[in-house]
């Protein structure tokens, strides 16, 4: 039974989050039949903001709970959100006689249409898209990377208020980094921290590539149950689009021991996947509209095409660079017309072509090692164990230990490596090396040192965290991208004409 999950820090990646029947008390929800439009289930909460019990609710049609026109705008809504995808939303309805106004959103979920209301609270700025306009603007004036996120955490704090907004960046094994910190003096800063993919675990990853923006504005406050907590068919109601969804015990834990009252993440995606996330905290309970939410909303989805474009941007200037530097050498290297020393003489230059820390040259039983790498012994064992393993294309490995354990003793110096096999047949290799990750990283001072722990005591802590994620990362380096396996091919290929080239010179030089 999914809704009597029992989590703790060994289970948690598999707690259905979008099942755990409760709402934060900041709204209230009422779910109505998709063909009757009869109440099939309301928050118990809802009493407070109705006068009525939930009770009383349960199968009356939904305009004897809601003004007419409310409903009327609630069903116009409807038609415009599609299954699962997409959640209308409709600012200032009076629902109540007595006079209650709400912003109400409205999303399919099963057979049952609900509906969520919040208080509305007028905006002064006219609406989302005026709001986001003017950030889009003053972000498309950035000029490098670094601004560009800084300038993307500003205009995100001062739309929300929040005392501190991250970006939070993840890699490609789940853990991220925060790249980005925009936060109100005196409070320390997280910038250039990393954390585990447990921290953010995988159900709630796929969750949030649906769902762009979850918001809990008090962490103390008692979730409210959805009554009842199956339906005829007993069925739980899956939460998963909500906006009041209750959030995990686990998270919660979390927040409190990061010493955090109120969160707010919004995703960004590239392509469909999860790239980041805006990360918000307050150190007081925190509300923001749900006007202001949905600006934030958009302007996470703007800031997404605008980072998808910068990357693509950036991974192209990378190759162009590299397939310059390339060309020159190549052509140097066929003009030289001199015996396979050449590599060896240009070395340096073909270590200039990706982002690398050291590059080792074996051919025929001899080392050429510069920078950052195994030492000579440990490089001829590593070249010996790739042609055993019959290494005859481009081969790239974030961590060289996992597949030779003998690498663990050089893991420090030399963690990743770029194999450009140089012959068709397996032994000479050209090998361009990556540190590991965690010599570069450090915990940064002394932010938010926890200020309680919980019941699971300091896992849930940021220290904890990061050192956790330190242990997971140990012994490999960042790892290496589509577009440098790509520039290695095209190396291979060029490397394999001149080396061609200059063995029928030699041919030539013998008859
Ligand atoms: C959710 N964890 C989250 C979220 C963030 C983080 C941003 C999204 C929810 C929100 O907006 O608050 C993590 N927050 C961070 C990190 C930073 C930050 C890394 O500010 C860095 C500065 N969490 C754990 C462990 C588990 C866990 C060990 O640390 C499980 C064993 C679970 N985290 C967990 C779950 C969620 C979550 C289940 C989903 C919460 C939900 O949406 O219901």
């Amino acid at each position: 039974d999914p809704t009597q999950f029992e989590v703790d820090l060994t289970n948690c990646d598999r707690e259905p989050i979008h099942l755990l029947g409760a709402v934060q008390p900041f709204g209230f929800l009422v779910a109505v039949s998709r063909s009757s439009w009869v109440v099939t289930r309301v928050s118990r909460n809802a009493a407070e903001w109705l006068g009525r019990e939930g009770e009383d609710l349960l199968g009356l049609p939904i305009d004897h709970v809601f003004l007419g026109q409310a409903v009327h705008t609630i069903r116009n809504h409807l038609q415009g959100a599609v299954m699962g995808e997409t959640v209308a939303r409709a600012f200032g309805v009076t629902m109540t006689e007595a006079g209650l106004v709400c912003d109400v959103a409205v999303h399919l979920s099963g057979d049952e249409v609900v509906v969520e209301c919040e208080r509305s609270v007028p905006e002064p700025a006219a609406n989302a898209a005026a709001m986001v306009r003017g950030m889009v603007a003053r972000l498309q004036r950035t000029d490098d990377l670094r601004n560009f996120y800084r300038i993307a955490a500003r205009e995100m704090q001062a739309l929300t208020g929040f005392d501190r907004v991250m970006i939070y960046r993840f890699d490609h094994d789940g853990s991220g980094e925060v790249i980005a910190e925009s936060a109100r003096s005196g409070i320390g800063s997280f910038l250039g921290l990393h954390y585990p993919a447990t921290d953010i675990p995988r159900q709630a990853r796929i969750l949030y590539e649906k769902n762009w923006l979850r918001i809990i504005p008090d962490i103390s406050a008692e979730p409210s149950p959805v009554e009842p907590a199956r339906d005829h068919n007993d069925r739980p109601l899956d939460l998963s689009m909500s906006i009041l969804r209750s959030v995990s015990p686990i998270h919660i834990e979390y927040l409190q021991n990061m010493g955090v009252d109120a969160s707010m993440s919004v995703s960004i995606l590239r392509e469909g996947r999860l790239w980041g996330l805006f990360a918000c905290h307050h150190y007081a309970p925190h509300h923001v509209t749900f006007e202001r939410r949905t600006a934030a909303e958009l302007f996470g989805q703007m800031f997404s095409l605008l980072v998808e474009n910068r990357e693509r941007q950036t991974e192209a200037e990378y190759e162009e660079r590299s397939n310059t530097l390339h060309n020159k050498l190549v052509a140097v290297m066929a003009a030289e017309a001199t015996r396979f020393e050449s590599i060896v003489d240009h070395l340096d230059e073909i270590a200039d072509l990706l982002v690398c820390d050291g590059i080792g040259l074996w051919v025929e039983g001899r080392a050429t090692l510069r920078g950052l790498t195994p030492n000579e012994d440990d490089f001829a064992g590593l070249a010996a164990h790739l042609r055993d393993r019959g290494v005859n294309e481009v081969c790239a490995e974030h961590e060289i230990g996992a597949k030779y354990e003998p690498a663990r003793r050089f893991s420090d110096r030399a963690a990743g490596m770029l194999v450009v096999p140089l012959s068709r047949q397996p032994g000479d290799y050209l090998v361009f090396f990556r540190k590991e990750v965690t010599r570069s990283v450090n915990w940064a001072g002394n932010p938010e040192k926890p200020v309680s722990v919980g019941p699971l005591g300091a896992r849930l802590t940021p220290r904890k965290s990061f050192e956790m994620w330190k242990e997971t990362v140990s012994g490999q380096s960042m790892p290496w991208s589509p577009v440098e396996e790509r520039i290695a091919e095209g190396l291979r290929v060029s490397l394999l004409e001149v080396i061609l080239q200059l063995s029928n010179l030699t041919e030539a030089e013998r008859r």
